[in-house]
């Protein structure tokens, strides 16, 4: 793993390694996402692409899952592999400097354009903060998004660091 790793990929992939910040701003265009509040509102901070992030790991042929892990809050996510490829971002800056917890940093993923909370596999509740590990495997992963209202908006209390 390279020095001062922000997000590990591995699982079912070629090249399983860590990136560091800049690892990822050595990924030329098009990969490159500077601006993330053009397409939500609310959210701020540049990064990638999640296909010029595989680009550079090399999914295996077997790999049908992709799972996001955040360790830091024990949040975990797992989508289809096709579903999200096209659409995932890879948020880890504001400006020049690091994204901050607020954000969701160090590394925020996003999807581009995604469902309402719990309406899809691409909801917004996979909108993963504090993403530490990005794991492809063959099966389904680990998924603790919430499946009721109640759980919903219980996590939305507590996942609250502003
Ligand atoms: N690590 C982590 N990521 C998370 C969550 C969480 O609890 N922990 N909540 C998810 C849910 S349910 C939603 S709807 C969105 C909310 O993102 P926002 O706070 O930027 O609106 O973050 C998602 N990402
Ligand atoms: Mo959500």
């Amino acid at each position: 793993m390279s020095a001062g790793s922000i997000v590990i990929v591995d699982g079912l992939v070629e090249h399983a390694r860590g990136f560091s910040a800049e690892d990822l701003d050595r990924i030329p265009e098009p990969g490159r996402v500077p601006d993330v509040s053009r397409f939500h509102a609310n959210r701020r901070g540049a990064g990638v692409t999640l296909e010029s992030v595989l680009a550079l790991v090399r999914p295996l042929p077997e790999a049908d899952y992709l799972t996001l892990h955040a360790d830091r809050d024990d949040f975990h996510v797992s989508i289809p592999l096709d579903a999200v490829r096209g659409e995932g971002i890879v948020v880890y800056r504001l400006g020049e400097a690091p994204l901050e917890a607020r954000d969701g940093g160090p590394v925020r993923f996003l999807i581009r354009d995604p469902s309402a909370c719990r309406t899809d596999q691409l909801d917004d509740c996979a909108n993963v903060k504090y993403l530490s590990r990005i794991e492809l495997t063959a099966r389904r992963g680990r998924d603790t998004r919430p499946t009721t209202d109640a759980e919903h908006e219980a996590l939305h209390r507590e996942d609250d660091p502003r």
